[in-house]
């Protein structure tokens, strides 16, 4: 068993949790919010129980699918490029990338049903709509500015797990999810299809003015508006030697290779977004990067809710558009004075602190020192990734306030499925790393299915016939503390 030495201290003051705000990254900017299958809504990058060796990442599109959609069910976009990056040095550019690619086929144009009644397969006629995939693997090398990818194919055809329309089409939809489990060439598992969205928030009392139910929170009887939700997933298993800077194994917690930054972007083709102001194509030719010519990035994902409540409603679609390396210079004034602190005070006088938060910065964008910071610079800039120790063994009982709570092994060490975002922000933002500590929450504490324990640990989606979206309250419970 690998073990984390940490000074308590690092425990406590420095250390500690991330983001701000609620929600996560569900029609965070206006502009994605016209686009919706290109629209990251979760990105999660946690080491698994039963595979301790790997990176394990789960990355979500399209927000909100309310199961009983036909005749035309939500699916992957055939015009868009979906990315999950690694960067494992620490400078928010990526070193390692995986591209997906999806095609649609429609086995008989002359019907109107996705798939007809008793579908057992993939290749079943019965299943009148696939979508399949390809995984391009690109490796950067930088040179000053210059960069150089080295872009190679490392799996096509695989199939996505369909939309799940109800039990008289699918009978058995276990199929179509065991045969989206897909084991390539260099050892790397993954998934691509359907699932439960695994987010869990009471959007509907956040986002009504931060309308909470139960103040101050933490009490239960929050009403979790994703329940019964489905989202896209692509969900990877990566062995670290294929995503670290020494392409090794990582030793331990604190060997110089432990740590990975992680995130997701969706791109579309630059004539696709364009038709824009001359400013604005300015904009994109200066965003744009040679190795993605004729691409744009539209969407973009690292740490929950950052989009969300941190970046104001003028910059959320350039936040879309722009890369982590940039974020220092862009935003870091939104999380030094976040307007939510300003917020919480006003509506429910907590005392938060509303200026000079670089407690935020350090946990969210730089990392906490000997937890998650990336080895071998000193000052690591803010970029907005997911920054994951992958030496750091599993809790072996998960605590969904992670770090604040004491577990080590979650948020914002990474961020686990079962991971309370929602409430670790609200109160980090209240000031938790600066001993103001507010026992603040949603009311909603987990998600309303429960996780896998295997691969591809999301729970299956909520079938059509018998789905009832947006309706799951969470009893009431005993107040918790600050930190769990
Ligand atoms: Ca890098
Ligand atoms: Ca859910
Ligand atoms: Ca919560």
């Amino acid at each position: 068993m690998r073990k984390l030495l940490i000074a308590p201290a690092a425990l406590t003051a420095a250390a500690i949790a991330a983001t701000l705000g609620f929600g996560s990254s569900h029609r965070e900017a206006p502009g994605i919010t016209l686009d919706p299958t290109a629209d990251n809504t979760d990105t999660y990058a946690w080491t698994a129980k039963d595979a301790p060796g790997a990176l394990t990442v789960a990355a979500d599109w399209i927000p909100g699918e309310v199961p009983a959609n036909g005749p035309n069910f939500f699916g992957w976009d055939d015009r868009a490029r979906y990315y999950i990056h690694v960067d494992n040095t620490g400078d928010g550019r990526p070193d390692v990338s995986y591209r997906y690619q999806f095609k649609t086929t429609v086995k008989n144009k002359e019907s109107f049903l996705y798939a007809l009644p008793g579908a057992s397969g993939y290749d079943d006629p019965k299943l009148n709509v696939v979508q399949r995939y390809s995984i391009v693997r690109e490796k950067y090398r930088y040179n000053g500015k210059k960069v150089s990818v080295h872009a190679k194919t490392i799996a096509r055809g695989l199939p996505s797990a369909p939309p799940n329309i109800g039990p008289k089409t699918f009978p058995n939809y276990k199929v179509f999810e065991d045969g989206a489990v897909k084991t390539i060439g260099d050892g790397t598992k993954v998934f691509a299809g359907q699932r439960d969205d695994p987010f869990f928030v009471d959007l509907g009392a956040t986002f009504d003015g931060i309308n909470i139910r139960q103040l101050t929170g933490n009490q239960g009887q929050g009403k979790d508006d994703l329940s019964g939700m489905n989202t896209h997933s692509i969900v990877m298993q990566i062995p670290e030697r294929l995503v670290t800077k020494d392409h090794k194994s990582v030793s331990g917690a604190n060997a110089g290779n432990a740590v990975v930054g992680v995130w997701s972007t969706t791109e579309r083709r630059r004539l696709q977004v364009n038709g824009a102001s001359a400013a604005k194509r300015k904009h994109h030719r200066k965003a744009k990067r040679s190795y993605h010519d004729g691409w744009v990035q539209v969407s973009r994902l690292g740490n929950p809710l950052v989009n969300e409540v941190v970046i104001p409603l003028g910059k959320k679609d350039q936040f879309n558009r722009t890369t982590p390396d940039r974020d220092a210079e862009l935003y870091g004034k939104y999380v030094v004075k976040p307007e939510l602190a300003a917020i919480l005070n006003a509506l429910f006088d907590i005392k938060a602190p509303e200026n000079d938060r670089t407690d935020i910065v350090l946990a969210l964008l730089q990392g906490i020192p000997m937890l998650n910071q990336h080895a071998g610079i000193d000052g690591p800039p803010a970029v907005d990734t997911i920054k994951l120790n992958l030496g750091v063994p599993p809790a072996d009982t998960e605590d969904r306030f992670g770090v604040i709570g004491g577990d080590t092994a979650g948020f914002p060490n990474g961020r686990r499925l079962g991971d309370d975002v929602v409430d670790i922000e609200l109160q980090v933002v209240a000031g938790f790393l600066k001993d103001n500590k507010v026992p603040l929450g949603d009311g909603v504490d987990q998600n309303d299915k429960p996780f896998l324990s295997t691969f591809p640990y999301l729970a299956s989606p909520h079938d059509g016939f018998n789905s009832a979206p947006s309706t799951r309250v969470e009893p009431g419970h005993a107040p918790v503390p600050a930190g769990g």
